[in-house]
């Protein structure tokens, strides 16, 4: 069944009616699927990770922790009582709300998330509930999220809390801590002192929420899951929850981190991929692993030409300053959405199969906009589209494109150069109002051969890293935890056995190291695996038969690529695997 027979909102109706939970009313459910509509429209927010965690920023007692910069005080296991400490240190006196909303204002963005409280407890607005908050524990003795709320509001942003409802590393009730509080864990006095009334506190003190954004679900029961979700709906209907509260209780999906899925994606509703701009959510001195712009637009269209939003973080640090370089990066992607956001914003997802391509398809009724991420020359081809093409045009000026068509094949004529190298858009005005696509091409299919290109993956680790020009990834590095490593995410697109190939150049004098490929399906991990050696290519890209088969299920959480055992070959460059049905 194709998905694009069904109009945008009967689309996200009939999503809605699989998703939401029998407990809540018809007014919540109309107004969950009006917020649900405007939150698809949205497709580009800020995240912003801040808390107690900026001040050590990944180090501490002298010695560098590796790893996301808020999970310090769980990997070094801080004792609760030196851990607050660290409050009676946090005067952000450099924080400037409108600044920050500015920020995302300035990036294109149209919603801002902020932890209200992470995993560490510490509630960074001002809460009756518990006595650890930054009003009452810090030298700033002040609410910062009151500014940055009513900065939202005036720059017509949507404003939404993350908060940590299972995970609580200060609280014996809280999970997580457990050198602390070796005991066995009573979750519900903790929800009754501290969750609750704090969700009701965020609820109730910071204007209309577009969104909560609940966090590592774990251990928390369904009765009180649904405490959760019907105090959130009775106070405020029209808040979003993401399923991230656990039990299939949210409104819309998150991915995991960075992992964005490999098809157009759309049966199971809708969804947003969370994502670093560096290897951190909270800030972290060290990390300058900064992500190229024209990485994350080609990523931005990727992301919503499958269905999904894009939320991209930012770690201030304890003074309240967002880093330069993840200002600079946001702002060039304003500039390019300041020009192209009408190929972004309101729009639905691409009717194509991606398999080798480097274009990525949003649309609006009556029009196509082709996001070319890879300049391919003075031509394009794009295959399978039915639809009669009544005029090609670049977005950004808005110059005509010539263009023929013929036997389900469109070719558009382009400049030799890209116009603009992080996303060029070609708007294919079309006779239909949906594009109608040939058997084949068409998204939800799958074809023999598929590519799984590097870019296309999470790059894992702090070492490995894409480069453009050769199109691949290196740094394959070997840690104990932490291991640099590719993620491909096949999100139920993929099922079947697959005979793979894989794509890569690796210099004689480094070669010799083993491989690893494989699929996690939670349940079963390393539910078939295929293992070989890296054998030198002289350098240039070959691509070879893998021994064996990858099977994939419905359940295949990854694909992944790694090194096994020594790293000597951690320079070699992995262009794509390709997945071949025998
Ligand atoms: C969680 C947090 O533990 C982390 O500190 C950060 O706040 C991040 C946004 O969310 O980490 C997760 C949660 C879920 C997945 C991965 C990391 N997941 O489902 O893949």
């Amino acid at each position: 069944m194709s998905w694009s027979r069904f109009g945008r909102i009967g689309l996200v109706a009939m999503m809605i009616a699989l998703a939401l939970p029998a407990q809540d009313s018809a007014q919540v459910k109309a107004e969950t699927e009006k917020a649900l509509r405007h939150f698809d429209d949205n497709k580009f927010g800020l995240f912003i990770h801040w808390g107690l965690y900026a001040i050590p920023a990944g180090e501490w007692k002298g010695k560098y922790v590796r790893g996301i910069g808020e999970w310090i005080m769980f990997r070094e296991k801080i004792p609760v009582t030196e851990y607050e400490g660290l409050a009676r240190q946090f005067n952000p006196v450099k924080f400037n709300g409108e600044e920050w909303a500015q920020l995302a204002k300035d990036a294109g963005m149209k919603y801002m998330v902020i932890t209200s409280k992470h995993h560490d407890g510490f509630a960074m607005f001002g809460s009756k509930a518990s006595g650890y908050n930054i009003v009452d524990r810090t030298p700033f003795k002040r609410d910062p999220m009151k500014d940055l709320s009513a900065a939202c509001a005036r720059r017509g942003l949507d404003f939404g809390f993350y908060y940590s409802q299972d995970q609580d590393w200060h609280e014996a009730g809280g999970r997580g801590n457990n050198w602390d509080f070796p005991e066995k864990r009573d979750a519900q006095p903790y929800l009754n002192n501290k969750v609750f009334p704090q969700v009701k506190e965020i609820l109730g003190g910071y204007g209309k929420l577009g969104l909560i954004w609940f966090d590592t679900p774990g251990l928390l029961s369904i009765p009180q899951v649904d405490s959760l979700r019907g105090m959130v709906k009775q106070l405020q209907p029209s808040c979003l929850i993401n399923s991230r509260i656990g039990h299939g209780r949210g409104d819309y999906t998150q991915t995991g981190d960075n992992a964005i899925p490999i098809q157009v994606y759309v049966a199971d509703g809708k969804w947003e991929v969370p994502a670093t701009l560096n290897d951190t959510w909270g800030f972290k001195k060290n990390d300058q692993n900064w992500k190229d712009p024209r990485d994350l637009i080609g990523k931005l269209a990727d992301i919503v030409s499958k269905g999904g939003n894009y939320l991209l973080n930012v770690g201030p640090t304890s003074e309240g300053v967002i880093p330069k370089p993840s200002q600079e990066i946001l702002r060039t992607m304003g500039k390019w959405l300041a020009v192209n956001g009408e190929s972004i914003y309101g729009t639905s997802a691409s009717p194509f199969m991606i398999n080798g391509i480097t274009w990525r398809a949003t649309a609006k009724p009556g029009k196509l906009f082709i996001h070319i991420l890879n300049w391919p020359g003075r031509s394009l081809k794009i295959e399978g589209l039915e639809s009669k093409v009544t005029r090609a045009s670049l977005l950004a000026g808005k110059a005509a494109v010539k263009f023929t068509q013929k036997a389900g094949m469109l070719e558009l004529a382009l400049p030799a150069k890209a116009p603009d190298v992080n996303d060029t858009v070609v708007v294919v005005e079309i006779a239909d109002s949906q594009a109608k696509v040939a058997d084949g091409h068409r998204a939800g299919q799958l074809p023999a051969r598929l590519d799984l290109f590097a870019w296309e993956s999470r790059l894992r680790g702090e070492e490995v890293r894409y480069d453009f020009v050769t199109q691949s990834a290196h740094g394959f590095r070997r840690f104990q935890s932490e291991t640099n490593m590719l993620y491909w995410y096949p999100y139920k697109a993929l099922e079947g056995s697959y005979q793979v190939e894989l794509t890569y150049a690796c210099d004689d004098a480094v070669a010799g190291s083993n491989y690893r490929l494989f699929v996690d399906d939670r349940s079963k991990p390393a539910n078939g695996s295929i293992e070989g050696v890296i054998n030198g290519t002289g350098g240039k890209f070959v691509t070879v038969k893998l021994p064996g088969r990858l099977d994939v299920t419905k359940q295949t959480n990854t694909i992944a690529f790694q090194l096994q055992g020594d790293d000597k070959s951690a320079p070699m460059k992995l262009r794509k695997i390709t997945l071949v049905r025998p």
